[in-house]
């Protein structure tokens, strides 16, 4: 079945049990569950928002596919040119200074370096990495799930979103508490069994394989805890939906 023809599906099913017809279903089901993206562009961001809502009512715990190792991509696609200078000196002392802070609605704001990262329970996974462009490969990642280092900060209960950044300050990103807590959504520090290369995104880099790969930023080192998206950029939730994409990139 087509993801579009799905999606109606989806949505005839959801507007019997509502009891409301056609695009109202997405208004209806998206004010009553709080389901309405940043980037929604008032009434009309419909599309938007029944992506999102469908998904979160639908798919809210599901995993996605992972594969086996003989499916791993060789040779992998799309290296990186290196990065600019501050980077570079943190490369070059291994990383050893590398820091992701903590903060917002949090009761304990940290800052972790890379060596306590790595030294949290692990998961790995192969999965899948998709471009917007059409592009995608498959690859093992291993990392500490963010839920992981929520849980030790302490995340505060009226947190719905993590916000993310790269020391790269054009690469940033948000997602809602649903995907920061999926068991999937990790702090990723390696791939295919070596560190994560730089070109990939190392020391850390944030590996949701339920959204596409532009919400994949890479060198990270902060995260903020709000409840709110609207004092981050433009309000929109991320960097995406100012270029034109879409906030929830769910796949
Ligand atoms: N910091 C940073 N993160 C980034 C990007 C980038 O240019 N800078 N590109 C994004 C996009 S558009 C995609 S598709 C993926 C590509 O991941 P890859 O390099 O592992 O192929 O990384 C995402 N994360
Ligand atoms: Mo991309």
């Amino acid at each position: 079945m087509t993801q579009l023809s799905r999606r109606k599906l989806i949505v005839s099913g959801l507007a019997a049990t509502a009891g409301v017809t056609g695009l109202g279903v997405a208004a209806y089901l998206a004010d009553k569950y709080g389901l309405v993206p940043p980037d929604h562009g008032g009434l009309y961001g419909p599309g938007e928002t029944l992506t999102y809502a469908t998904q979160r009512l639908l798919t809210r715990h599901s995993l996605a596919r992972e594969f086996s190792r003989s499916q791993i991509s060789k040779p992998l696609p799309n290296e990186m040119p290196p990065l600019r200078d501050e980077f570079k000196r943190f490369e070059a002392a291994g990383f050893t200074d590398w820091r992701l802070s903590v903060e917002g609605l949090v009761d304990q704001p940290t800052s972790f370096s890379v060596a306590q990262i790595k030294s949290y329970p692990s998961r790995t996974h192969i999965t899948e990495i998709a471009c917007e462009e059409g592009w995608s490969y498959i690859a093992e990642w291993i990392g500490t799930p963010l839920s992981h280092v929520l849980n030790l900060v302490g995340v505060q209960s009226h947190a719905r979103y993590v916000v993310y950044y790269s020391i790269d300050p054009e690469w940033w990103e948000s997602m809602d508490m649903a995907d920061a807590l999926h068991p999937q959504t990790l702090l990723a520090y390696g791939m295919n069994g070596e560190e994560l290369p730089v070109g990939f995104g190392g020391p850390l880099r944030m590996r949701l394989p339920r959204q596409l790969g532009y919400k994949n930023v890479k060198f990270i080192n902060r995260l903020v805890i709000t409840d709110n998206l609207k004092r981050f950029g433009k309000g929109l939730g991320s960097a995406a939906p100012e270029a034109g994409y879409a906030w929830y990139a769910g796949i």
